[in-house]
């Protein structure tokens, strides 16, 4: 059921508001422009992925399955993106089309590809008026709402431990900032709240997030109403540790001149934020590095998601609102996103996964393997710290001795490699990476997942 271009616009304030609103985006884009400027000769990332990764932050898309066998497509997505949200995939009537009977193929399709290329995975979505199976949308009272629990349970436990993010909730506001009618509504106010004490029992590891769109401009009613909600769930103790802003900037939206102060005012109350669903009308250059820059310059603004690879993968491809043109060319806009992702920013500081206390063990200076090869040849990988987080820590590795090496690391469970960047990845099991040269140089880096372990990976260095 796709939602009309009417459906996303708010209408309320957006035709008086208009001057203002592209008042603010230029201001904040001239902001942009300094801090491009200011980096100089620091090295710049030349992937969203791996400009995004400076900061601790990710940059992500939406990914069908059913493109996964368009190379031109998955080329793209496999170079730039270190985060998926599977587009329909793991929605309600895609994983449970009947009572109790779950479906995880495409949902896992796109899990597998995500992971064997380097990329977290944010689930989208467990709770959501739209996109319900047949059986579901009949239902309703409590028999719905035990269907709900059963289905957040059953989906949640398929993908234990091995998500980032889930969209626990959906869009379940009105413009107005009241709850949208819908049958789940009707099961009661509580039943967000219910969907997140059932989300949290069922996978502590994983962020729970709501997410909805019209609520990127801070003195709209739908934003205050989702703010609200998400203050009272803080100060209750209702589980919830993100806030999604799907940032659809088309079908008549733009980014607010206030962007940032949503943004930040989401943070303040204590959960990450995330552009969960970004696109913009006709990629509009400005509106582009706006909102990324926006991101940048709040601590516990995480990471940025596309809805889609390029214009034709697009929910509203006739606006051209995507980073990659039909052709797979970057378009103007991917340059300034990716310009305001490596002029840097605030360090992104996520909370904490839930599952509790971390314990930080740097090792003070990392392996050093040289492999010489019975041809003759040989390298050397020496690894060097990046920026750590509460649940993860950067590692650079850096090549020497040739420029034809494959190196192979290998990461003690439970860790894990959630984000590469300037190599080509191929993984033999969960836990060995191999990487071979992409053409960006020798210098290339790791995200891992610690799981509680701290201990780096060691690697092997060899020459051809
Ligand atoms: O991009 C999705 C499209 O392929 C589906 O037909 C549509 C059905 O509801 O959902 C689209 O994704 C939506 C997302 O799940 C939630 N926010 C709005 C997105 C665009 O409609």
């Amino acid at each position: 059921m796709a939602e009309s271009s009417s459906d996303l616009r708010p209408r309320r304030w957006w035709r008086s508001t208009t001057t203002r609103v592209l008042a603010g985006v230029a201001t904040v884009a001239a902001t942009a422009t300094v801090l491009v400027a200011a980096p100089g000769a620091d090295a710049a990332a030349s992937t969203l992925g791996a400009a995004a990764a400076q900061s601790g932050r990710y940059f992500g898309t939406a990914i069908a399955a059913g493109r996964l066998g368009d190379s031109a497509y998955t080329t793209i997505a496999a170079r730039e993106f270190n985060m998926v949200t599977p587009e329909n995939e793991m929605k309600p009537d895609a994983t449970e089309p009947n009572q109790n009977q779950f479906n995880f193929s495409s949902g896992d399709q796109v899990y597998n590809w995500a992971v064997s290329h380097g990329a977290r995975v944010r689930g989208h979505t467990l709770a959501w008026h739209a996109q319900q199976p047949g059986w579901m949308q009949s239902m309703s009272g409590s028999n719905l709402r035990n269907a709900m629990i059963n289905h957040i349970q059953k989906v949640m436990a398929h993908y234990q431990g091995k998500l980032a993010y889930w969209d626990v909730v959906n869009e379940a506001f009105n413009e107005d900032g009241s709850r949208r009618q819908s049958n789940l509504q009707s099961t009661g106010n509580d039943w967000i709240e219910v969907a997140f004490r059932t989300a949290r029992a069922a996978d502590p590891s994983v962020k729970l997030c709501y997410n909805d769109y019209n609520i990127d401009n801070w003195s709209y009613a739908k934003t205050q109403g989702v703010y609200r909600m998400v203050q009272d769930f803080k100060s209750r103790g209702v589980p919830i540790d993100c806030v999604g802003l799907q940032a659809h900037f088309t079908g008549g939206s733009s980014v607010p001149g206030n962007f940032q102060q949503t943004i930040s005012s989401f943070a303040a109350l204590g959960v990450d934020v995330a552009l969960t669903e970004v696109d913009v009308t006709n990629a509009n250059t400005s509106q582009y590095s706006a909102l990324t820059q926006a991101c940048m310059n709040v601590a516990r603004c995480v990471g940025i998601t596309v809805w889609g690879v390029r214009d034709s993968d697009s929910w509203r491809s006739s606006e051209s609102p995507l980073l990659f043109d039909g052709g797979g060319n970057k378009k103007a806009a991917y340059n300034s996103v990716l310009n305001a992702l490596n002029a840097g920013g605030t360090t992104a500081t996520p909370t904490t996964t839930p599952t509790g206390p971390t314990t930080t063990t740097t090792t003070p200076t990392g392996p050093t393997t040289t492999t010489t090869t019975p041809g003759g040849g040989s390298c050397t990988a020496t690894l060097s710290a990046g920026q750590s987080w509460g649940d993860r820590y950067n590692l650079n590795v850096s090549v020497s001795g040739s420029s034809s090496w494959t190196v192979t690391m290998n990461v003690p469970s439970p860790e894990r490699i959630s984000t590469t960047w300037n190599i080509n990845a191929t993984w033999p099991s969960s836990q060995v990476l191999v990487a071979t040269p992409n053409g960006s140089g020798n210098n290339w880096g790791v995200t891992i997942m610690t799981n509680g372990n701290w201990t780096w990976p060691s690697v092997s260095c060899s020459a051809s």
